[in-house]
């Protein structure tokens, strides 16, 4: 869903030549996942679902699947002094990998800050213009959630980063007015090595966005994990019918009998999904 303050990664919408009213009724196979919620994509960059495209999501019914030089780009930030961006990424590079980045037009220049991954999983938010930069750790070969926060600002401006849930690392006296953001992209931006996915990014203006609670198969709005989330990963696991919140609570990109496990123990003991790692 897209409106002015926030924005996020992929839609889902009826198959070519079907309407959108059916499709509040049809099934699984006639609706795609689609990019279609970003302004412009370029290059080996794709939507899809486990079942039909085996493109790994971590949340909902689609991610998004680069496997070369590619990202998707959005125009949104229109020329403002600040972004708060959430995205899941899952980290399988063999080197350091650009996945994000904001510019100050919408042709990939005038970068403005950047976000790399390398092969341990930890994670860098970088301005440019001044070449600050913070970091955390993060997790290879998993999902992880990374939530930046840049502003430009004289003495003001702000890097901030928490990587799953951590305390965010910043530094908020930069000198890096100049330029406003007016476009983000995310994807492979530096033609790094593997095959990543990403999942549910979110943009705002201000407001920090949060992780997702994870093992929440149903997706139901109060995030209690019951019998009905049990039964839901047993079908996907088992090859079934894809489910629609958070079933990968093992984080790992795959479901399988380890989410099954696990998803049953939360199920007998705290019935509470998890935003822990
Ligand atoms: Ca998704
Ligand atoms: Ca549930
Ligand atoms: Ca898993």
């Amino acid at each position: 869903m897209r409106n002015t303050n926030s924005k996020s990664i992929l839609g889902r919408t009826a198959a070519a030549g079907a309407l959108l009213l059916g499709a509040a009724f049809a099934g699984q196979a006639a609706m795609a996942c689609t990019l279609d919620n970003w302004s412009s994509n370029s290059g080996a960059v794709a939507a899809g679902d486990p079942l039909t495209d085996s493109i790994a999501r971590y949340a909902g019914l689609c991610g998004m699947e680069v496997t070369g030089a590619g990202y998707v780009q959005d125009n949104n930030p229109g020329g403002i002094d600040r972004i708060v961006a959430r995205t899941y990424f899952w980290a399988g590079n063999s080197d350091t990998a650009e996945i994000y980045a904001g510019y100050g037009d919408t042709a990939g220049g005038s970068e403005r800050f950047n976000v790399t991954v390398d092969a341990s999983g930890n994670v860098t938010l970088t301005d440019t213009s001044t070449g600050q930069s913070v970091s955390q750790a993060g997790t290879s070969n998993a999902w992880n959630s990374i939530e930046i926060d840049w502003a430009q600002g004289a003495g003001s401006g702000v890097i901030s980063l928490s990587v799953n849930g951590a305390t965010a690392s910043e530094n908020t006296t930069l000198s890096n007015a100049g330029t406003q953001l007016q476009s983000v992209r995310l994807g492979n931006l530096n033609t790094h090595t593997g095959t990543t996915y990403f999942d549910a990014y979110e943009s705002r203006r201000s407001t920090a966005v949060g992780r997702l609670c994870n093992c929440n198969v149903n997706g139901d709005a109060d995030g209690i994990v019951n019998v009905q989330d049990v039964i839901q990963i047993v079908t996907e696991a088992g090859g079934g019918a894809l489910a629609n919140g958070t079933p990968d609570c093992s984080q790992d990109g795959q479901i399988n009998v380890q989410d099954v496990i696990q998803i049953v123990t939360l199920a007998g003991t705290t019935g509470a999904c998890q935003v822990t790692q």
